[in-house]
């Protein structure tokens, strides 16, 4: 099935000049960019973005770092996308994150772990129509 999803490299992904490396992954396994576009992002759309997360104790520091700077925001489109991109992704952990996945590699931390990828069909489909509309 063609699924699309929502894919933010987060700040330090642009600041450690890693966009290119990232995006290079996708298209590896035959996902596609459909939009993209580089954008700062606002607290409100961020509370809204992680509204399931506000009241854990790493929240500030979440908000903080999504905040450093200008993130990049892509639909990826593709054969089973949504799945196949949280694998390319890794888990949320960088030091349980398999090497060769994305976190696993160039990931630091818990928090600082470089990218978001929607997790299924129906986040995907409000996390691409709240940063790029319908
Ligand atoms: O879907 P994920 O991004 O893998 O994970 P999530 O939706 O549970 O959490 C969103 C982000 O919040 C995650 O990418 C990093 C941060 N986070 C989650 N759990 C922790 C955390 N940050 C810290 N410092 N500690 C945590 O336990």
């Amino acid at each position: 099935m063609i699924e699309q999803t929502l894919v933010i490299i987060k700040p330090d992904g642009l600041t450690r000049s890693l966009a290119g490396r990232i995006i290079q992954r996708f298209e590896d396994k035959q996902l596609q960019i459909s939009q993209i576009k580089k954008e700062e992002l606002s607290q409100a759309q961020l509370r809204e973005h992680y509204h399931h997360l506000i009241e854990q104790p790493f929240f500030p520091k979440l908000m903080s770092y999504m905040m450093e700077g200008p993130v990049l925001l892509m639909v990826i489109e593709g054969e089973n996308a949504i799945t196949r991109t949280r694998k390319i992704v890794g888990v949320t952990d960088p030091m349980e994150a398999e090497m060769g996945s994305l976190r696993g590699d160039f990931g630091v931390d818990k928090t600082r772990n470089l990218i978001h990828a929607s997790d299924s069909v129906d986040t995907a489909h409000e996390e691409i129509v709240r940063f790029f509309g319908e």
